[in-house]
């Protein structure tokens, strides 16, 4: 079974928004599991301390080596990649997304405050993946993001629609506009393409559509994927 274990100091939001939907029903129906670690319990002190005033000054407080280090000893004795959230983190991708979601699962610990005492992350061979360039006040909004991408690729959790071959990101391009019925909403209509029944016509407008949302709002996107055409033209 794929499987996530999750280090935070606030257990209590677990699973959160990821208990509701298809994910949830898959976590309930067992086809993937969570298991919830609360870093605090690994504390030793009486007021249960994690974190402490950073070494040469300056503000905030750092989470502390000896509490994390035996949080992750009690928690990751599998072969299971251990990934901390992270802002200065390797950006996360959908490759990345479906590397993870195809192998046992992953161990995912999650900072406060300023971070985490660098030592842990070499002592206990730590990846830091980031979810974007912003900045969360901690790692488990991201540490959820990422399970989120993950599960929807579970075979059998979301069904036909995450394993389509038209999804975005599937060939590089955003996906096309998506409409349903009343053909008629507030003077605004459905494009006449999508109500012919000529499955080529569609398919093609469809395409157009991906490739202009795909040039005008990604230009990075956009230059990857030409250049990605031109290198197919040149082998074929
Ligand atoms: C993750 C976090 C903080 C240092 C620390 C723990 N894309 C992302 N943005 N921010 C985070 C993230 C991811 N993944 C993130 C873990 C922690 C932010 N903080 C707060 C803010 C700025 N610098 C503590």
């Amino acid at each position: 079974m794929w499987r996530i274990s999750v280090l935070t100091i606030f257990p209590e939001v677990f699973p959160g928004p990821l208990a509701a939907s298809l994910a949830g029903k898959a976590l309930a129906a067992g086809a993937w599991s969570l298991d919830v670690v609360d870093i605090r319990t690994f504390a030793t002190d009486k007021h249960r301390t994690v974190d402490d005033t950073p070494a040469g000054g300056g503000p905030g407080m750092v989470m502390k080596a000896d509490v994390l280090g035996r949080a992750i000893d009690a928690t990751a004795t599998d072969e299971r990649p251990r990934l901390l959230l992270s802002p200065r983190g390797v950006p996360l991708t959908q490759a990345r997304v479906e590397t993870l979601a195809g192998g046992p699962g992953a161990v995912l610990l999650c900072g406060r405050f300023e971070g985490i005492d660098e030592r842990v992350i070499a002592a206990r061979g730590l990846e830091e993946v980031s979810i974007g360039d912003y900045v969360l006040s901690g790692g488990e909004i991201a540490a959820m993001v990422l399970i989120d991408a993950c599960v929807r690729l579970i075979p059998g959790v979301m069904g036909a629609a995450a394993s389509g071959e038209e999804e975005s990101f599937a060939d590089g391009l955003l996906e096309y506009p998506h409409y349903t019925r009343p053909q008629n909403w507030e003077g605004r209509s459905i494009p006449d393409v999508l109500l012919s029944g000529d499955h080529g016509r569609i398919a093609a407008w469809r395409r157009a559509e991906a490739e202009r949302l795909t040039r005008e709002r990604r230009p990075d996107l956009w230059a990857a994927f030409l250049q990605r055409v031109r290198a197919g033209s040149r082998t074929e």
